[in-house]
């Protein structure tokens, strides 16, 4: 019988790609969960599961569905760029009263950040966690702000917080960048696990990566949640290697087409930025 977690967790964005990965993983296990989407939840509704739809923008809400939960897996908002009046909401209000939940539950969370609150470092750079935060879109600032928002909440509160910065969570790698960013489902779920029961995580930044060799990023807290990635992009290499875009500015950067959307520099950046 696996180990589950003392308290019920909330997972937002249920409805999405990651959250439904995540709920059947954790739904098949068990575990205590309570689900929320601001659309209706496609799939069956695992037994030790209920589901309810509520706006993230809904602080009173999103205050009902935490109570006497102990994790909150935050996947919920916006998961693409859009502007920035789009991505205000769900966003930025959102995590404040996700954030805002956890400080009265004493919960823990795990945000789902992005490789886009970084986006604009360069390919051949390797990363550590604690590098320069350099969003490439509305999207990756936000959750370039989520992260701060956790570790204020942490030296304020306490409120424990492991920020994932997931490169690109898909079934299969699609194109050269996803060698170095793909992260399996089930490397994904297994995150969530041993995020939801470490002992104790402060707040942390995980690279949302599996074992690409290819990877840009390095040294991160896993280690301290005991997550260790088993899945890689490496036996891809040959199916996808090949596909690349003729767009510089994509190919340049590790947030990819993300950096280039609604590009408008004429000359490229130097790569000196001081
Ligand atoms: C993300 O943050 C998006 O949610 C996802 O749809 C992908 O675009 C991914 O980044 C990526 O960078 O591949």
């Amino acid at each position: 019988m696996s180990e589950k977690p003392a308290r019920p967790v909330l997972i937002t964005g249920a409805s999405g790609a990651l959250g439904r990965q995540v709920t059947a993983a954790l739904g098949a296990r068990g575990w205590d969960l309570v689900l929320t989407d601001i659309l209706d939840f496609p799939d069956k509704v695992p037994a030790s599961a209920r589901f309810v739809r509520a706006d993230l923008g809904d602080g009173v809400a999103v205050l009902r569905l935490a109570e006497g939960c102990g994790t909150i897996l935050h996947f919920g908002g916006i998961s693409t760029e859009h502007p920035f009046e789009t991505v205000l909401g769900p966003n930025i209000r959102g995590i404040y009263h996700i954030y805002e939940a956890a400080r009265r539950e004493k919960a823990r969370v795990l945000f789902a950040s992005s490789n886009h609150a970084i986006g604009f470092h360069e390919r051949g750079e390797t990363l550590d966690a604690d590098c320069q935060l350099l969003p490439d879109t509305y999207y990756g600032l936000s959750k370039a702000y989520g992260e701060m928002m956790g570790r204020m909440y942490w030296f304020k509160h306490g409120v424990e917080n492991v920020n994932v910065r997931i490169g690109s969570s898909f079934p299969e790698p699609k194109n050269a960048r996803m060698l170095s960013t793909w992260l399996a489902y089930s490397d994904l779920v297994e995150l969530c696990v041993r995020a939801t029961l470490a002992e104790k995580t402060g707040t942390c930044v995980i690279w949302g990566a599996s074992a690409n060799t290819r990877t840009f990023w390095r040294s991160d807290a896993r280690a301290a949640l005991g997550w260790l990635p088993r899945e890689s992009s490496d036996s891809f290499a040959a199916q996808v290697g090949g596909i690349v875009s003729d767009d510089p500015v994509e190919e340049r950067y590790q947030g990819g087409g993300y950096c280039s959307f609604d590009y408008t520099r004429k000359e490229p950046a130097p790569r000196d930025i001081f």
